[in-house]
C-alpha cells in the first residue's frame, strides 16, 4: 500500500478545526485531527507546505519509521506546531492501519483493558448555588465524575465559565479579551465551592478542578491541603509547568492528587514530573503529544511510577482527536479518566463518529480503524474564522497566566 495524497481540511462547524486527510492507493483513507487553538493556520502550513510531500509514495503502515522520520528528520524538534503536525499524521496511520486490517484500532494496541473509558463532564456557574445546580445536572445525565468551576465574586469573567448561557468554550472571535485575575479572591472561592459540593453530594461522586495554570506553588500547596478532606480525583494546573520543581513544592504541602499536562508535546516534557513522582495524572493528549504512538511513550514512562492517564479532551480537540484517544483510553493499562465537553451538533454533523456515551462511560466502537469520519461537503459550508483564546492580567493590569 502506497500513500497518494495528504490534504488537509481547515472548518468552523462552531469553532475551528485542522484535519489531516491521507489517501492510499488501494482506496483506504485515514483522518488526523492537528487542530491548535488559536494557532491553527501555523500547523495546516507545516503539514501543507513541509510534511505532506514527504508522504508521497510511502508505506502507510510503516507507522513508527515515519515518526521518526517527521520528528528526527526535521532537525528541529519539539514544539506544538510540529507535535500537531506528526500527531495528524500518526493519527491518520492508525486509522488507515485499523481499516486496511478490518479491526479498531485498540486491538492493534494491545487490545481493550477496560470496558469503557470514564469519563469527567464540566460543570460551571457564575455562583456557587448555579455550579451545584449544574453538578446535578451531570449526575442526572449519569456522569460518575465531574469537574466544577465557578465565577469569582468580584472578577467579571472566570475561566471554565459559559458566557451569558452559553456552553463554556473559551475561543473568540476577534482580537483576544482580557481577563482579570486575583489569587486572593479566587483563593477565597474555591474551597466554598467545594463544602458546598460534597456537602450536597456526599463522596459517591468523583470531583475535579482545573486551576488553569494561575497559582503560585506556595498558593497550590495551601489549596492543596485546604481541599484534601474533599477527596478531590485531581487538581489540575496547579502551576504553570515549565519550572518543575515547583511541583516538589506543592507535593511537601499537600496529598490532594495532581494533574498535569496538557499543553506538554514531548515525553521530554513530562520526564521528571512522572520519575519523580510529582504529579499522579499526565493529561498530555494524541492532537497536541505526537499522535497515539507518541502518547503510548509517555503512559509506558509513566506506568511503573503509578502515574496515570487523564487526556485532555476539551472542544478545541476534534472528534478525530476524541476518538483516537478512546482507543488509547481503553487499551492502555494504567488509564486514569478522560476529559469530556461533547461538541456542538454543528461539530457532530461534520464529523460523524461511532463512540458513544452511557452511564458515565464513553464507548470508542467496534468498527475498523478509529471509527470517525469527516464530510467535506458540510466542512466546506462553515469556513475558518480567526479565534484567540483569552489573554490573563491581574488586578493592576500585570500579564499573568490564563
Ligand atoms: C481543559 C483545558 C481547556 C483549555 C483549552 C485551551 O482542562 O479542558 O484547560 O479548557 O483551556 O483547551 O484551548
Ligand atoms: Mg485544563
Amino acid at each position: 500500500m502506497k500513500i497518494v495524497a495528504a490534504r488537509v481540511i481547515v472548518c468552523s462547524p462552531g469553532r475551528n478545526f485542522v484535519t489531516l486527510r491521507v489517501d492510499t492507493d488501494e482506496g483506504v483513507h485515514g483522518l488526523g485531527d492537528a487542530t491548535l487553538n488559536g494557532r491553527e493556520l501555523a500547523v495546516r502550513s507545516y503539514l501543507c507546505d513541509h510534511v505532506a510531500p514527504l508522504l508521497i509514495g510511502r508505506d502507510p503502515f510503516d507507522i513508527e519509521d515515519l515518526w521518526q522520520l517527521l520528528y528526527k528528520g526535521a532537525y528541529w524538534r519539539r514544539g506544538p506546531v510540529t507535535m500537531s503536525a506528526i500527531a495528524a499524521v500518526d493519527t491518520a496511520l492508525w486509522d488507515i492501519k485499523g481499516k486496511a486490517l478490518q479491526t479498531p484500532v485498540y486491538n492493534l494496541l494491545g487490545g481493550r483493558s477496560r470496558n469503557g473509558v470514564l469519563v469527567y463532564g464540566h460543570a460551571n456557574g457564575a455562583s456557587i448555588p448555579e455550579t451545584v445546580e449544574a453538578v446535578a445536572r451531570y449526575r442526572e445525565l449519569g456522569y460518575l465524575a465531574v469537574r466544577a468551576q465557578c465565577g469569582v465574586p468580584g472578577l467579571p469573567t472566570a475561566y471554565g465559565v459559559g458566557r451569558g448561557g452559553l456552553a463554556y468554550e473559551p475561543a473568540e472571535e476577534g482580537l483576544p479579551p482580557e481577563h482579570r485575575w486575583s489569587g486572593e479572591q479566587y483563593l477565597r472561592m474555591v474551597p466554598e465551592l467545594f463544602d458546598e459540593l460534597r456537602s450536597t453530594f456526599g463522596f459517591d461522586l468523583h470531583l475535579l478542578h482545573d486551576a488553569h495554570h494561575r497559582l503560585t506553588p506556595i498558593e497550590a500547596g495551601w489549596l492543596g491541603k485546604r481541599l484534601e478532606d474533599h477527596r478531590l480525583l485531581w487538581l489540575e494546573d496547579p502551576v504553570p509547568a515549565e519550572l518543575q520543581e515547583g511541583y516538589r513544592l506543592i507535593r511537601q504541602h499537600t496529598t490532594t492528587p495532581l494533574a498535569v499536562g496538557e499543553v506538554f508535546n514531548s515525553v521530554y516534557d513530562c520526564t521528571r514530573l512522572i520519575t519523580e513522582q510529582l504529579v499522579d495524572y499526565i493529561r498530555a493528549t494524541v492532537v497536541h503529544a505526537g499522535g497515539i504512538t507518541h502518547l503510548r511513550k509517555i503512559a509506558h514512562l509513566a506506568e511503573p511510577y503509578h502515574v496515570r492517564t487523564g487526556c485532555h479532551g476539551a472542544t478545541d480537540l476534534s472528534p478525530v482527536c476524541m476518538a483516537a484517544a478512546l482507543h488509547f483510553d481503553i487499551s492502555v493499562h494504567n488509564f486514569g479518566i478522560q476529559e469530556y465537553m461533547p461538541h456542538t451538533p454543528e461539530t457532530d454533523a461534520v464529523f460523524p463518529h461511532d463512540y458513544h456515551f452511557a452511564d458515565g462511560y464513553l464507548h470508542p466502537g467496534d468498527g475498523p480503524g478509529l471509527g470517525v469520519d469527516i464530510d467535506e461537503t458540510l466542512a466546506a459550508e462553515y469556513p475558518y474564522r480567526r479565534a484567540y483564546l483569552p489573554v490573563g492580567r491581574k488586578q493592576d493590569a500585570t500579564v499573568h497566566s490564563w
